[in-house]
Parts: C-alpha cells; structure tokens; sequence
C-alpha cells in the first residue's frame, strides 16, 4: 500500500505521542539506588530545616521526591538499623543486633528472604558498595582467606564494604569476601579481646596519635587513629581514612556503569558522618563545623557525582533513589574533633529531643526520601514509614512475593501517591524498645538505665517512669503525658506488650 504523505505525518505524530506518554509510564523494574548515611542527623540536611550548612544533593533528592517527615530507622545504633533495613525484622527480635566488634560472626541467617534477595528474585543485579557492619563469618574467621558468608551468602551479588565501622579494626577493604591488597608475606590478623605482643596501640603509645580519643578508642592505631579492636600485620591493605570516601564513590559509579543495562539494586552505605571524620583535605575547611561538618560536605558531593553518573548513563528517569540514615546524630562519640567547639547554631536534631543511642525521636527519626525523576512529584509527606518497610514495599514494586515479616507495604506513600503509612512501629533494639502509634510514643520504664550516656551527653530516652508523647503537639518530647491520658497510655503499653511477645 502506498502511503500518503498526509498519513505518514500522522503516524509520526502518534509515534511522537505515544512515546512521549510512554516516558511517563512508570516503568516496571526501575533500578534502585539505596543511599544510606551513617549517623546523619534529621537536622544535618537543609532541605530538613538545617541552616548553617547546605547540602544541595541531599536537597536535589528531597526538594524533588517525597520528603518525609516522619521515616524512621529501627533503632538508634547501626547494627541494628541495618538488620531491620535489609531483613524486614525488627531488630529486637534478634539478641544479638546490637553494635558489633569488627570480628563478629554474621547475624543474618543466611536462609532468611533479604531486601537483595527479594530484588534479586525479579531479576536485579545486586551489589553493595561501603559500610557492613552485621557481622562477617560463622566465628572462626581467617582474614586472609575467604571471609564468608557476608554480604555475598545473603544477597548480594557483588560487594564491596568496611567490615563494622571506620573506627574498628579491620581497616581494610573486603571485595566480594577478600581483603583488598592483602600480600601472602604480611597475613592480617584481628583481635577484640587482646593485643599483639609487641603492637603499639593508643594507650602504650599515644605520642603516635593523632586523633586523640575521648572515650575509648585506644587499641591498634592506624593512619594515626587510635581504633577499637586490635589488629597486626596486613599493613600495605590498610585504607587510607581521607580516601574512604573517594574510594567507595568510585566502586559505586563503576557498579552502575558496569550494570546499567540490567536492573539493579545499589545499596551505597557512606561512612559519614560516623567518627572517625577524616574528609579529604578537598573538603577540609567548606564548613565552619570543622570535621563533623566538612564529612556531610564530602557526603552531599559524593551523593551529587553518583547523581551525575545516573545522568550520564541516561538512568535518572529509570531509577528510584531513597536517602536516609542508620541512626541519628552524636557530636563527640569518642575523637576530640571539634564536633562540640565548633557547632555554632548547628542543630543536628533539628527540633528532635535526644540523638544516637537514643529513644527519643532523635534517635531513630532520620531523613528519608524517595526520588525517581518524572515518576514521584515532589511533596512533603507525613506518612510514618520505617526502614524495614523497604522489603515489603518492594515486593510489591516488583510483583515479587515477601515473607511474612514485621515489614509493611508502603509502596503508595513511598511513590507519594497516598499519606498512608504504618499504623504503629515498635522502635529500638533488644535493650530498649518504645511504641509509636498514631501521633503517640510510648517509652516503657527503664528503672535501671541511666538517663544520660555520659560519654557522648545524650538522653538515652529511659526513665524510672512511664513516658507517653504525643508527637504531634510536641514534637520536642517535652510534655509527658502519662498523668493526662490514662486510657491513652492503657492503650499503648498493651499493644506494646502484645507486639513485644509476638
Ligand atoms: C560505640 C563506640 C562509638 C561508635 C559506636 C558505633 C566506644 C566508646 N564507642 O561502641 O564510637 O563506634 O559504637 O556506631 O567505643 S554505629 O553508628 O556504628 O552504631
Ligand atoms: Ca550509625
């Protein structure tokens, strides 16, 4: 059949319309780029209402996809967040989540269904470039030879990773379970519980040091850093502390280049804000904050270069981004660095009572936004979510079916096409718990736990007394209203207790 040219432009208008309708269809298995901080208070991004510093790639995300108000990490510590994030389970469930030396066995049941795995079973490559920090091994490790199971045996297909923290022996880099740059002649050994004969640490030797330490922190010293943990040989392995930062973002970008034809799923945990705050001289100085600052300026650049990578590879319209934290914010938590001297009018909690380690709100309620170019719109969400979700949520994403776990689907409030969040949330980890529901929290009494962890002067949120808040009136935690609302706290503290035996 001839065509005419009348019908040829025709079609080509309707191949034009179509496939501009199609671009803003969402598309079916977006890539995922989780970005996750460490230690990232609600008040250290602008866009979250900081005004003495400005992280303009944290606000690209924030200012552009749902910024919610009310996303939680599990618990206030690391460990813990990181199990529930990546299990679906809350932590307190598991007695041995809590903040782990370098040499702890992994305490993710290599059976158990993972947020990789539940992306990995819809076909996504799956990679995590930067912190760990749940445990490595079944408990007789060798750091020498394979370090397994680990991020690989629960999910991951590639990885990348500190094993615990940057202030924790080993301070190496693990690539899909060896130790980076490790030489047979010089094997790496680890130690929590005693040194090497002969080794200098922080307290032998601290005219070796530094960065003095405050509390703590004083075994083997590397780059001049006194770590916890003790650690001999291994050395040309070692990181460089101002280059961590450098290091991992490239592993990220080239995990997306290498990937970008697949669907993945980038889990890209950061080290900042966490102690030790070694930014790249690069950075040193952008803030008036000293360390603590200059680290979240590191952080907001390297967020923006990934951002630059996804553009360059045409994926930004294709890739759903979340931001968040493990935990909220410490100013000293065991390195002189100025944290305190030097905070200004910085308020690292924003309007939050409390901070890491702590039950207050500060502790667990951190950034938390969604972004996926021309699919979410911006908007201001005040839908109560929580990491664990992200299992059950994507699940749903992906057509993919989820354990039964303590993960809510969220899906509509995480795209922000609803406000519809979880109904309650039980908070903590083993050691201390408290009940969110509605605009109520509930702190049980914790009669034998001190008010204040002294060392880093913060409220841990425990009390002899009973605490009900309700958070939408005061958002600060200053008013407790157990006296008030008898049939309130009722309430609370029997579902509390129900959850807890579940
Ligand atoms: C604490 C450390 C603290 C930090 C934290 C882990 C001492 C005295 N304090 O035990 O410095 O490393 O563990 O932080 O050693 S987290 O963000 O990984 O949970
Ligand atoms: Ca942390």
């Amino acid at each position: 059949m001839k065509i005419t040219a009348k019908y040829s432009c025709m079609l080509l208008m309707l191949i034009v319309v179509f496939s501009s309708c199609k671009k803003h269809e969402q598309p079916t298995k977006p890539n995922v780029v989780l970005i996750y901080l460490d230690d990232l208070g609600y008040g250290d991004v602008s866009a979250y209402g900081a005004t003495e510093l400005k992280t303009p790639n944290m606000d690209m995300l924030a200012n552009g996809g749902v910024r919610f108000t009310q996303g939680y990490s599990t618990s206030s510590t690391c460990t813990p967040s990181r199990y529930g994030l990546l299990t679906g389970i809350y932590p307190w469930r598991n007695k041995d989540a809590h903040i782990l030396p370098g040499s702890a066995p992994l305490i993710i049941d290599t059976a158990v269904i993972t947020l990789p795995k539940i992306m990995k079973s819809a076909g996504y490559h799956t990679g995590i470039v930067g912190k760990w920090h749940l445990g490595l091994g079944d408990g007789s490790l060798d750091w020498n030879g394979k370090v397994a199971p680990g991020p690989n045996e629960v999910g991951f297909d590639y990885s990348v990773i500190m094993a615990a923290t940057q202030d924790r022996v080993p301070t190496i880099y693990i690539e899909n379970g060896y130790g980076v740059g490790l030489e047979k002649n010089d094997p790496i050994y680890v130690n929590y519980k005693k040194n090497f004969e002969g080794e200098p640490t922080g307290e032998t030797h601290p005219e070796l040091v530094t960065m003095k330490p405050h509390h703590g922190h004083n075994n083997s010293i590397v780059n001049g850093i006194p770590r916890i943990g003790f650690m001999k040989g291994g050395k040309n392995a070692y990181w460089k502390d101002v280059d961590i930062a450098d290091y991992f973002l490239n592993k990220a970008k080239k995990y997306v280049k290498a990937h970008k034809d697949e669907p993945f799923f980038l889990y890209y945990a950061l080290q900042q804000p966490h102690q030790p705050r070694t930014p790249h001289p690069r950075f040193v100085g952008t803030t008036t904050m000293g360390p603590r600052g200059d680290v979240i300026m590191e952080a907001d650049w390297c967020i923006g270069e990934l951002i630059k990578t996804l553009e360059v590879e045409g994926l930004m319209e294709n890739t759903l981004i979340i931001f968040s934290s493990d935990n909220g914010p410490v100013l000293n938590d065991g390195y002189y660095d100025d944290a305190l001297e030097k905070l200004g009018n910085h308020k690292p909690a924003g309007p939050l009572r409390g901070g890491k380690y702590s039950l207050f709100e500060a502790g667990m309620r951190v950034p938390f936004v969604t972004y996926w170019k021309g699919i979410i719109k911006p908007k201001v969400s005040d839908a109560v979510i929580c990491q664990i979700d992200l299992l059950s949520s994507f699940a749903t994403l992906l057509g993919v079916g989820a354990p039964n776990t303590d993960s809510k689907d969220v899906l509509t409030a995480l795209l922000g096409k609803s406000d519809r969040g979880r109904e309650n949330l039980v908070i903590g980890e083993i050691r201390r718990t408290a009940y969110r529901k509605g605009d109520w929290v509930f702190i049980p009494a914790y009669p034998k736990r001190p008010r204040v962890q002294k060392n880093v002067n913060i409220e841990t949120g425990c009390d002899v007394v009973e605490q009900l808040y309700n958070l939408k009136e005061d958002i600060g935690q200053q008013h407790n209203l157990v006296e008030s609302n008898p049939e309130k706290l009722e309430e609370l503290r029997t579902e509390y207790n129900t959850i807890l035996n579940s």
